[in-house]
């Protein structure tokens, strides 16, 4: 199994004072040392709380999941090899943990947490949720070929990986661009069913109420059609690249072969007796 003292735990919190100790200590109780709550401007005892289990807690006074999250990546350990992402609230069943890390120690370079894989997980979530987040992962299937099936909240991701990843997004939008550049990097992605329960304590913030649901959705639809974007290749040089589109980077013999033959008879049209070195070899 994976050493979790190369783990860092990063815990998204906004008032979570009901919670948040029981999710510190089940943490350290698997043997994680390093477990770190980012308190996002609670106005309720959560940081001391937090600390009073054994976390080291950050202060972000600037509101976000994902800000939230991106803070509680600074500045790492040296010896942190791997990043660990969970919830405040209790819902993320951290019995499930020792398989996520079996799979980093195998090899593996994002392990996410698929609370759609179960039946009794499924019905925990709001019919919202399961919807967002069907469409969601297939339009991830339509647009970049990977099957996802969860945007979940329990990560594990390689932090190599997580710094290639570059993360820009600052609010809802941060599982989906993980994932989204997770597959433009090529990474080795593996989905685990979990276990998910009802929050423990306190109240939801997103997917709980209509409006935190429809801005989540929001939010998520618009870093995907973002991420589309950022992928169409502007300059010359980008084609190919990784990140950029597939496709070019990809060219078929049968593709050079029409290409050359389009390009000779371009070249015999305008009437030139020099062909370019490569056309001139003629098809591979
Ligand atoms: N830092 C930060 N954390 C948030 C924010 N909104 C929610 N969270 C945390 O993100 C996690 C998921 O939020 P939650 O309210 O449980 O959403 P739900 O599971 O969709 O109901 C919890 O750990 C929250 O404390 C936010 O604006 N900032
Ligand atoms: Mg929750």
């Amino acid at each position: 199994m994976l050493v979790p003292a190369s783990v860092q735990v990063v815990i998204p919190a906004l008032n979570e004072e009901a919670t948040i100790a029981a999710v510190v200590t089940g943490l350290r109780s698997l043997g994680v040392e390093r477990v770190r709550v980012v308190d996002n401007g609670s106005t309720d005892d959560t940081p001391a709380r937090a600390r009073a289990a054994g976390a080291e807690v950050i202060s972000e006074p600037k509101r976000g999941y994902g800000q939230a999250c991106w803070t509680g990546t600074r500045q790492l350990d040296t010896e942190v090899e791997w990043i660990l992402f969970c919830d405040a609230d209790g819902s993320d069943e951290l019995a499930d943990l020792p398989r996520l890390f079996a799979e980093a120690a195998a090899g593996a370079d994002l392990v996410l947490g698929d609370r759609r894989a179960r039946p009794d997980a499924r019905a925990v979530m709001t019919p919202v949720q399961n919807f967002g987040n069907a469409l969601s992962v297939s339009l991830i299937r339509l647009g970049w070929g990977h099957r996802y099936h969860d945007l979940g909240p329990l990560r594990l991701i390689r932090r190599s990986l997580y710094e290639r990843i570059g993360m820009r997004d600052r609010g809802f939008g941060w599982t989906i661009e993980m994932q989204v550049r997770a597959v433009e990097l090529g990474a080795r992605i593996v989905e685990l069913p979990v276990a998910y329960h009802p929050r423990k304590g306190g109240r939801s913030k997103i997917s709980g109420t209509i409006k935190g649901s429809v801005q989540a959705g929001t939010i998520i639809l618009s870093t995907l059609a973002l991420l589309s974007w950022r992928r169409v290749p502007r300059r010359p040089q980008d084609f190919g690249r990784v990140g950029f589109a597939r496709r070019p980077a990809v060219v078929s013999a049968r593709q050079r072969h029409r290409r050359r033959c389009s390009l000779v008879f371009l070249c015999r049209r305008l009437g030139r007796d020099r062909l370019p070195a490569d056309v001139a070899s003629g098809p591979s």
